[in-house]
């Protein structure tokens, strides 16, 4: 394993050992502040990382990163591995399982082969191509109304707004292509050969937490990010560049003092529905849940065509709202970026991503991200340069989201605002309201560093 480049202090002693903790840091070393850890932030750590996680997913055959699968296992280990060497930080794996499924489908009509897509957790059609008449359904198939007679028929459904699980074979063409069938079916009965092949199977999985041994644990500072990658690609924009950049800062954290702890997320299986984050904030107990200050959640951070998107966390824009707190840390990001000279744009906190579930659970979140497959606007291009009408990662979700799919400029100034976040509240809580404990954990946490929100630092044992 090759460890990274970026850790001046530590990194002759991390080569000789890497799963050993080291002996305290031998130096006067004072309480992190944000432009000093920005300062040690570079461009060429994030990609030396970077060179890492393509490794590992180009040494399978396949070539990703899909959660549970060798060449994420292999980021999982890297990442726990570097962070273990620290010494700094109390470092677990978080084992638990999801339904992995993957596909490959074939439709044609009229003659004609669809470009057609494979939907995840459809069953497959057994081996064979079926062969039915097309029947559409009204409207976007919401209620059951809408649905005529579907025995022995394939069913033309117009993707809407409602929630769906597939029971039945599933595959999806696009809008345009089905509103053309739907128009021949008006016309005449048509008959439509569909194939999918997929497998479902259980598969095991870990996400990765890293809290320093330093700092109030019963006032915790979060950021997080998903490790694992969708099977189309190698997924280091989406996300490793999230997890990557976090990782950095990670390490170079451990060059100073943190008041309040500071816990690093590494998500697994986000790609199957946020299911690493959501396992740890619903496994948590009350009592731990409540000590979690904020949570800070890094995502596609790279994006070659990217923009600077802040989420609304205080519903100014989306009126979708954040717990309380979440407004002050999207004002905390925007007084960054505006600092720095760097225009944002609110991005809507639709829950899409890892901060859903700590969101849900009341504690207040941030994100930053630099946009995924969204077309460019002219508007933009003005506020940030790059290409109208391209994607912002035209590689989004596709196996050219590789080594090369990274704008290292974007990734290291997402880095530095995330590290800024992340000193600012590891000096001090006091903008983010705080969420009362509940009794019994008081009584549990007695022993704890300090217990008191502005206690002094103490220093890593
Ligand atoms: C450590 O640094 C602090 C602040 O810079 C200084 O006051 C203190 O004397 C230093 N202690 C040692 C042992 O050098
Ligand atoms: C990846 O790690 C999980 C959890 O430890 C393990 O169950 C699984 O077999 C590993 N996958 C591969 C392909 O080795
Ligand atoms: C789908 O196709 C890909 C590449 O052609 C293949 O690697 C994968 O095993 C297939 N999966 C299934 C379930 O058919
Ligand atoms: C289907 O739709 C896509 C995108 O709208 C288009 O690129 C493609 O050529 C269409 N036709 C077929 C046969 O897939
Ligand atoms: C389904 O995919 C598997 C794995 O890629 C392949 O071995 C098999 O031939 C495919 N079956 C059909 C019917 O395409
Ligand atoms: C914002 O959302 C709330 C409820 O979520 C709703 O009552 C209110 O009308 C919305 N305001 C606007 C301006 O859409
Ligand atoms: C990375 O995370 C999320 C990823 O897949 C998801 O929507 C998208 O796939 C990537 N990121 C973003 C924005 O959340």
């Amino acid at each position: 394993m090759k460890l990274p480049t970026g850790i001046f202090l530590v990194s002759s002693l991390v080569g000789a050992a890497v799963a050993t903790p080291l002996a305290p840091v031998p130096y006067n070393i004072s309480l992190v502040e944000s432009n000093k850890l920005r300062r040690v932030l570079h461009r060429k750590a994030l990609y030396e990382h970077a060179k890492e996680f393509q490794s590992f997913a180009d040494s399978t055959s396949v070539r990703n990163r899909v959660a549970g699968s060798i060449g994420h296992n292999l980021t999982v280990d890297y990442i726990y591995d570097t962070l273990v060497a620290t010494g700094y930080y109390n470092v677990e794996k978080q084992p638990f399982t999801y339904v992995f499924s993957e596909g490959n489908t074939s439709f044609s009509a009229l003659s004609t082969k669809y470009a057609s897509e494979y939907m995840t957790y459809s069953p497959s059609t057994g081996g064979s191509t079926l062969t039915a008449q097309l029947v559409k359904v009204a409207n976007v198939g919401c209620d059951q109304s809408d649905y005529p007679e579907l025995t022995g028929k394939i069913a033309l459904i117009s993707r809407g707004i409602c929630q769906f699980g597939p029971y039945v074979p599933v595959a999806s063409i696009s809008g345009a292509n089905g509103t053309a069938l739907v128009a021949a079916i008006e016309a005449g009965p048509v008959q439509g050969s569909l194939l999918v092949n997929s497998t479902t199977e259980v598969r095991h999985t870990n996400n990765v937490l890293a809290t320093t041994k330093g700092g109030d644990q019963n006032n915790i500072v979060m950021s997080g990010g998903h490790t694992d990658s969708v099977a189309a690609g190698p997924g280091i924009n989406d996300n490793g560049s999230g997890s990557i950049g976090n990782l950095e800062i990670a390490l170079q954290l451990t060059k100073w003092l943190v008041k309040n702890a500071v816990r690093f997320g590494f998500w697994s299986a986000e790609e199957f529905g946020l299911i690493g984050s959501r396992y740890y904030v619903e496994n948590l107990p009350e009592a731990e849940r409540a000590k979690v200050a904020l949570y800070l959640n890094l995502d596609m951070i790279a994006s070659p065509n990217f923009g600077y998107f802040v989420y609304d966390g205080d519903g100014s824009t989306f009126n979708i709202t954040g717990p309380p707190g979440s407004g002050a840390i999207e004002h905390l990001l925007q007084d960054y970026f505006k600092e720095v000279g760097l225009p944002t744009l609110p991005s809507n906190s639709d829950g899409r991503s890892d901060y859903a579930p700590f969101m849900e659970a009341g504690i207040p979140i941030g994100a930053i991200f630099t946009g995924a497959e969204e077309v460019k606007t002219a508007e933009q291009a003005a506020l940030w340069g790059g290409q109208v009408g391209v994607a912002f990662d035209s590689q989004y979700h596709k196996a050219g989201d590789d080594i090369n799919n990274l704008n290292q400029g974007a990734w290291i100034q997402n880095t530095k605002a995330a590290a800024h976040v992340i000193a600012t509240y590891a000096r001090s809580t006091e903008t983010i309201p705080k969420r009362s404990l509940p009794k019994r954990a008081k009584r549990d946490n007695k022993h704890a560093i300090s217990g008191a929100y502005g206690s002094e630092p103490v220093h890593i044992a």
